[in-house]
């Protein structure tokens, strides 16, 4: 694969081992801008005819710096092998200088070999160098970008003292990622590496690193390999406590649970099943789901008596849910947790006990200065009685119902709380009103 990148040399680049060395030296800025257009119009073309790799058989291979490592000496340099095959691949190093007067703290990354990092032209100071980007989680990696390399591209720089310049696109950057350009073999990988930077520029961490294991293939920053999620979840009302114990929820396990550390049973609101997401999924608290060990088998609970929806509202019956399987992962071998497709939708019901009926199904039903007002639906027919009463229970009005609109003045009775009962041809309901 030929692919052109740009080499520190071709520009003048200023050094950093004297802080004062920036404000003193003047750089090309326009030839610099010409060669940037230059370079990123190739780096388009190259990007078109490359192409981006297929997925097939594609796997992502990460790796947990474990303990995450921070470095704050002078002189510290971390040495990064992304495909641990034992050859480095980049390196990050820390100057820091403290002194009358001067102070300084730089980290700079030196990319290996044919390695690349996702960098940009920046100026710092008066001087134009090379700054590795900080990307965001899930920004692209892939082979239409401009990457670059150098032995010392500068992440962040920090000077104060007699002069005081900084800049880099690292500087203060937390949970940031560097997009990487892998080349062994003739092949090009891509891959991230996941950093903090402190604010002055005087130490980093290194927390973890993954690469595409299939030449040619993009990669997101912090993309790491995932388990699969739970299927065929399938809600079932066994019994009539009238509560959670009444449902039962079987899921087909995922089937590489070398990747699973367990299982949470999350039920939702029907109303809330379409928009749910796995970010929904991990917010659920620990009070709100069901956590489920693997077992190697297909597992089939009963919920708890006191079991809630994601919302901690108790389970109830006559009202829609739907339930999902989070499968969390293990941490070990796989790092991102999946949601599994929602459940049948599933409605307790006891045939025993008929739910009471709601006013607000047969009519709308509201109170304006000192009257109440009732309005049938279209489909409902207007035949019964209406009978208002006091909170002592004393009847003040009663009059028949006649027609689709009733307005009912209780002038007299006065501002108060009033329950009104309409008895709908034989349907008793009910409604608790404050009038004026
Ligand atoms: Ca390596
Ligand atoms: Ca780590
Ligand atoms: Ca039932």
């Amino acid at each position: 694969m030929i692919q052109k990148v740009c080499h520190p040399t071709l520009l003048s680049i200023n050094s950093f081992d004297n802080p004062y060395a920036m404000n003193s030296k003047s750089s090309s800025k326009k030839s610099a801008s010409q060669l940037i257009n230059k370079l990123k119009s190739y780096s388009i073309a190259a990007g078109a005819v490359l192409g981006v790799g297929t997925q097939a058989d594609a796997a992502i291979i990460y790796t947990d710096v474990d303990p995450d490592m921070t470095y704050s000496a002078k002189g510290d340099m971390h040495q990064l092998d992304l495909n641990n095959d034992f050859t480095y691949d980049f390196t990050f190093k820390l100057l820091t200088f403290s002194g009358t007067g001067a102070n300084m703290g730089m980290v700079e990354l030196e990319a290996l070999g044919s390695n690349r990092a996702r960098a940009e032209f920046i100026t710092i100071g008066a001087s134009m160098t090379i700054g590795p980007l900080a990307l965001n989680k899930y920004d692209p990696i892939q082979s239409t970008q401009m990457f670059m390399f150098g032995s010392g591209m500068k992440m962040a720089v920090s000077v104060t003292g007699i002069v005081s310049y900084s800049g880099g696109n690292w500087l203060g950057a937390n949970d940031k990622y560097l997009g990487l350009q892998l080349v062994v073999g003739g092949n090009t990988y891509y891959g991230w590496a996941r950093l903090d930077v402190a604010v002055d520029g005087k130490s980093f961490t290194i927390k973890d690193y993954a690469y595409e294991n299939q030449p040619d293939v993009s990669i997101l920053a912090g993309e790491a390999p995932s388990t699969d999620p739970a299927t065929n979840v399938v809600a079932t009302d066994i019994a009539n406590n009238h509560n959670g114990s009444d449902m039962r929820v079987a899921f087909d396990k995922a089937p590489d649970e070398t990747l699973v550390d367990s299982y949470r049973i999350i039920v939702v609101k029907k109303q809330d099943a379409a928009s749910f997401n796995l970010a929904d999924a991990v917010a659920v608290g620990s009070t709100n789901y069901l956590h489920i060990i693997k077992t190697g088998f297909n597992p089939q609970i009963t919920l708890s008596p006191l079991a809630t929806d994601k919302d901690g509202d108790l389970i109830v019956e006559w009202a829609p849910y739907n339930v999902f399987i989070l499968t969390i992962a293990d941490g070990v071998n796989a790092f991102t947790n999946a949601l599994s497709a929602a459940s049948n939708e599933i409605t307790l019901t006891d045939p025993a006990s008929i739910p009471e009926p709601k006013i607000e199904d047969y009519m709308s039903i509201y109170s304006f200065e000192n009257s109440i007002y009732l309005n049938l639906f279209e489909n409902v027919k207007a035949e019964g009685s209406i009978s208002v009463y006091n909170l002592d229970g004393r009847e003040v009005k009663n009059l028949a119902l006649q027609d689709a609109q009733t307005r009912i003045n209780l002038d007299r009775a006065g501002r108060n709380i009033y329950i009104v009962k309409v008895d709908l041809n034989g349907t008793l309901l009910t409604k608790k009103l404050f009038v004026n």
